[in-house]
């Protein structure tokens, strides 16, 4: 550890890079005392989570609760900032990040993913689950090992699965009940194939545009409507600008906690199992939180103006055969399809 042999003296050699130099080698000496003291001491690993939502959603507080359980456990050598409110960019450019390790975790919703993740599209598929509950039951066997399977070639490896409740659509003009009462609309999806196919299975205009840009399109009626849960309705401020919110509760597409696969090779076992454990236990944190933030959100709409109203479910569900057609052609989301059904 003390190297005297370092030390600048007055006899070293008069070259002019040699301060420099020394510095270098001293302040690098001193930022890594593992390199110096050998491999039993861990050096401190810091990693940064992107999150879309503000501050206080439940996505948000749960990777914050994780980080809190890592850091503990490791003695503060775990540390993870999770940025939110966009920071890092719309869902579509952090994956990109994710993927190639500038990012080390992303907590995303699964739609966001589906292009590059067939498996992914399976929780997302209309009115696969008859309840929440049920999906998380799935989600939380071997079909959602499965379904975490399908990140690692494409860069990533799955954490957790968490909540985001039940989408129903929303619009400026007036109450949707039927199919028919949405042809023609233009109405915003996540960048997902499938999402597309779900809208003109509907007779509507699928606009696929990135979350943060929803509000101002239907301000400007680029758009006339959009489809998302409660607390997102309600956080994004979209009830403001669209105030008709049909309960379609057409999909259960939940939120994931990814990380870089880049990111996880360079953890050591200690810490990947750290995290496995952390990421695990704020599942049911996330859970508590997301069943106060439903119920909250869905009080604040409703007082600020939003007009709830139900829908004729059965026509919603009638018209999803093509969307499941399209999509069961691919084997693994065949595959992953009917062990869902045969779960009951
Ligand atoms: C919200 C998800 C968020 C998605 C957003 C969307 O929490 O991750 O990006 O929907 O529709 O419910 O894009």
């Amino acid at each position: 550890m003390n190297r005297p042999a370092a030390a600048p003296g007055p006899s070293s050699a008069p070259h002019p890079f040699a301060p420099v130099s020394r510095r270098v080698l001293l302040g690098a000496a001193l930022a890594a005392p593992a390199l110096v003291a050998g491999p039993a001491r861990a050096q401190t690993v810091s990693l940064r989570s992107a999150d879309i939502h503000p501050d206080g959603y439940p996505t948000v507080e749960a990777v914050k609760y994780l980080a809190r359980l890592a850091e503990e456990r490791s003695g503060g050598k775990l540390r993870i900032q999770v940025f939110h409110s966009h920071q890092l960019g719309e869902e579509k450019d952090t994956i990109e990040q994710t993927r190639f390790g500038v990012i080390d975790m992303n907590r995303i919703n699964l739609g966001a993913l589906n292009n590059l993740v067939p498996e992914t599209i399976v929780p997302a598929l209309p009115f696969l689950f008859p309840s929440t509950e049920r999906m998380f039951s799935v989600l939380d066997g071997p079909v959602g090992d499965d379904i975490k399977k399908g990140f690692e070639s494409h860069g990533m490896v799955g954490l957790a699965f968490y909540d985001s409740g039940a989408r129903s659509f929303y619009n400026r003009g007036r109450p949707i009940r039927t199919p028919a009462d949405m042809r023609g609309m233009k109405i915003r999806v996540q960048q997902s194939d499938m999402w597309l196919a779900i809208m003109r299975a509907l007779g509507a205009n699928a606009t696929p545009l990135p979350f943060g840009e929803v509000y101002s399109a239907l301000q400007t009626g680029v758009i006339d409507g959009a489809e998302n849960n409660w607390p997102s309705y309600q956080t994004s401020r979209h009830f403001e600008v669209a105030k008709f919110y049909s309960l379609t509760e057409h999909s259960m597409s939940p939120e994931v906690l990814v990380m870089s696969k880049r990111a996880w090779d360079r953890l050591s076992p200690d810490n990947r199992e750290i995290l496995r454990a952390a990421a695990k236990e704020s599942q049911p944190y996330m859970h508590r939180l997301w069943a106060e933030k439903d119920a909250e959100a869905r009080r604040t709409v409703e007082a600020g103006g939003a007009q709830v109203n139900g829908v004729d479910k059965e026509a919603f569900v009638a018209a999803m055969g093509p969307v499941y057609e399209q999509f069961t052609r691919n084997a693994r989301v065949k595959a992953l399809v009917e062990r869902v059904r045969a779960a009951g």
